[in-house]
């Protein structure tokens, strides 16, 4: 299967011939550090190897349309419950720099004790299934192949049936998984012997197939009423399990410890999240850590989230880090839409990029208040532990509710939860083995007869499913309705057909986003503001995010509703656009040429904002490349335009207007064309006329060259003259 940048992806090709796919590597992928790497007029410090396909960040214009990787791995979170539409959301992500993809598991699968078959849809994340982590991978080998980069594929091992879902993940070529033993306990009620007993197991398994493994230490963070307040607990947490995980066999270079700065503004963040970053890293050294972003404090304002992220992020450059996990700045207010994910994403590539080479410039103190308080997070760390030992260890720890209590340790306020080490999910249901067991697997935990022979333990019985994959079952749909097929239906119908609706999470949703500004007090605005979207037409309109400006001043609201609009694309009318060349392009050809432009706003008009935004080397406008602009004000009568085309030789006039009631813009446009030809200087000029209601098919009308509107740059209007100049010399 292969993508080109100008084609959909085709889920139904994804789907094809599936029982027959095969992972085409398996284990965890970093990128590779290049200090001292030249990009565009830039040395860069800290940044990997160049995509081969990217959408670059928006400041990239500015130069050469460079796109520089950093050298973090960056993960996106994308579950929209059907992963049929998540496959081009992944594509449009690792466009935007994303080479980890977490895909999260619908509500309550860990309380499945088994594997799901076929693609049901889910809630709040995806059935992690057989055929719905195929097709997937498959997905990513063609777009990891369309952007010319490694991309890891991730979900969890955990709940009642983690060893199962670890075995799969292992056949399948999953490259990274969270695994740990205490968060089935903690957070999902799993009784934490069988937790425990499966972790060993399930660890054993991802460490064999390479499978770099994710801790669950930083849910504490994202739980705890006041989250600063548990830190000491987080080392002892990432200490069990990084124990645990060693006496399994997973080796430390694939033990990531999951980490999130534990506050977020107006809290002094810096103050309190950095000692904490710190501590970790020394007392973890020789592991690898996964900072990902906080969700505990995201309210509804993507904005906010946004800097708060922004924060993280410059936390995961001032001490070591592997992995920057992205949350989607949406998640506080709906299942992350489309677009969202990329912003999430380029938060932390744009920080990361920003930021580059910074440890070169900028040493943390050794002693002071940042020493003092990774002290301080330390002692109380090991105070913990010991505490766990007296009290005779995890299980009765767990009992007496030591875990996730919001008292800054040793101070308890008695909030923690509390587990009973014989009771919840799967309770009673270890059972011991005996001393001849054996098992005709290759990768297995602990004691088996028959691994202890010559060859491989599945010899006898001709090759296990991790040796021999032609054994793997595939199972294909058990759900005549809930399965991909038929909601592909659809999809397929409205593409054959040419339709096109609006679009944020699952094909033709149809929901939109309204930003609105009402300017009352915010009852009375949030009325109104929902009442104008249901008169724009849409459906179900929502309040996702309100921020007050002032109590009687007004409210800015973002309210989504659903849009309910198909187009067919073919009735669509294209406007004929040109790509401008680029800055360098125009530059080179302009600068020796000594071109001379003369601009004026003419007739009555005195507006020459728009104007000066084509012209003005301070906004970006076309002097920067060399023209020698003439700019004779405003009002100027069309005769002095052209005296001053004779007297510079100008090569290029622009005029910018207003349209009027009484249409004296076409008026003024047609005659400046009619005195350019009188005068006989028509056939050496480029003539432009600009302006907020200006078309191109008005100007043209009127005899001029172009007509440029709203939103027109000047690299679009340098372009033109210069495509326009290079065909009159070609022609002469
Ligand atoms: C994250 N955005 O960490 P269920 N195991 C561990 C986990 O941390 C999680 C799961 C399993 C966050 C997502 N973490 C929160 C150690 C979830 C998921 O039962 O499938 O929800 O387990 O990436």
């Amino acid at each position: 299967m292969k993508l080109t940048p100008d084609r959909k992806l085709d889920v139904a090709e994804v789907l094809k011939d599936l029982d027959k796919y095969r992972p085409r590597r398996k284990g965890w992928t970093w990128r590779h550090k290049l200090a001292d790497q030249e990009i565009g007029p830039f040395l860069f410090k800290d940044t990997s190897e160049n995509l081969k396909r990217s959408v670059p960040l928006p400041a990239a214009h500015a130069f050469g349309e460079i796109d520089p990787q950093c050298d973090l791995v960056i993960t996106t979170e994308i579950a929209s419950g059907r992963f049929e539409d998540d496959l081009r959301r992944m594509r449009m992500a690792a466009w935007h720099g994303a080479d980890h993809i977490m895909v999260i598991r619908t509500t309550g699968q860990s309380h499945i004790d088994g594997l799901i078959e076929g693609t049901p849809e889910g809630v709040g994340g995806v059935p992690i299934t057989r055929k719905q982590i195929r097709a997937t991978r498959k997905a990513l080998d063609a777009i990891e192949d369309e952007v010319g980069r490694p991309i890891n594929f991730h979900s969890y091992v955990s709940g009642l049936a983690g060893p199962d879902i670890a075995v799969l993940f292992a056949e399948e070529g999953i490259n990274g998984a969270h695994q740990d033993p205490q968060y089935n306990t903690l957070y999902r009620g799993i009784n934490m012997h069988r937790s425990f007993v499966d972790a060993a197991e399930a660890k054993r398994v991802m460490a064999d197939a390479g499978i770099l493994q994710l801790d669950g230490a930083h849910n504490a963070n994202a739980t705890a009423k006041e989250a600063w307040k548990v830190t000491p607990e987080l080392f002892v947490q990432h200490a069990i399990n990084t124990a645990y995980s060693r006496a399994a066999g997973m080796p430390a270079e694939r033990i990531a410890l999951s980490t999130v700065p534990p506050t977020a503004p107006p809290a002094p963040k810096l103050r309190l999240d950095l000692p904490y970053a710190l501590a970790l890293r020394e007392l973890f050294d020789g592991y690898v850590f996964r900072a990902q972003q906080n969700t505990r404090y995201m309210e509804t304002d993507t904005q906010e989230a946004t800097v708060t992220h922004v924060l993280d992020t410059l936390i995961s450059r001032l001490v070591p880090t592997h992995i920057q996990s992205t949350i989607t700045p949406d998640e506080g207010r709906n299942i992350p839409w489309h677009y969202n994910n990329m912003a999430g994403v380029n938060a932390a590539r744009q920080t990361l990029m920003g930021i580059d080479g910074l440890m070169e410039m900028v040493d943390l103190k050794d002693d002071g208040a940042l020493r003092e308080s990774v002290r301080e997070l330390k002692e109380r760390a090991v105070l913990f532990l010991e505490e766990i030992l007296e009290g005779g260890g995890y299980y009765s720890a767990v009992e007496a509710g030591q875990f996730v209590d919001s008292g800054y340790f040793p101070e308890r306020k008695g909030d923690g939860i509390t587990r009973d080490p014989t009771g919840g999910d799967g309770a009673g249901t270890v059972i011991p083995r005996e001393s001849d067991y054996g098992a005709p697997v290759c990768s297995h935990f602990g004691n088996n007869a028959l691994a202890e022979r010559d060859g491989k333990a599945c010899d006898e019985y001709g090759g296990c499913t991790l040796c021999e994959p032609q054994k793997i079952q595939y199972i294909d749909e058990v759900d005549t309705e809930d399965n991909v097929h038929k909601r592909l239906e659809a999809p397929l119908a409205d593409r054959a057909a040419g339709l096109l609706r609006p679009e944020v999470e699952k094909h033709g949703d149809g929901i939109v986003c309204l930003t609105i500004f009402i300017p009352a007090e915010a009852e009375t605005a949030a009325a109104a503001a929902l009442e104008m979207a249901r008169r724009m037409g849409l459906k179900n309109p929502e309040i996702i995010s309100r921020r007050l400006m002032h109590p009687a001043e007004g409210t800015t609201f973002e309210i989504k509703g659903i849009l309910d609009v198909t187009l067919r694309i073919d009735e669509l009318s294209l406007p004929q656009t040109r790509e401008p060349l680029s800055d360098a392009e125009i530059e080179a050809w302009v600068r020796p040429r000594e071109i001379h432009v003369i601009a004026a706003t003419v007739g009555q008009d005195e507006h020459s904002v728009g104007l000066h935004e084509i012209l003005d080397i301070k906004h970006g406008g076309i002097e920067k490349y060399g023209f020698l602009c003439h700019d004779l004000g405003t009002s100027v009568r069309l005769e002095r335009l052209l005296d001053a085309v004779e007297e510079t030789g100008a090569r290029a006039v622009l005029i910018s207007t207003i349209v009027t009631h009484g249409d004296a813009h076409k008026h003024n446009m047609r005659r400046l064309e009619e005195l350019a030809k009188e005068r006989g200087l028509r056939g050496r000029l480029v003539m432009i006329a600009g302006g907020a209601q200006v078309t191109d098919e008005l100007a043209q009308a009127c005899g001029l060259d172009a007509g440029f509107g709203r939103g027109t740059t000047g690299r679009d209007v340098a372009s033109f003259i210069v495509r326009r100049l290079q065909a009159m010399a070609g022609a002469g």
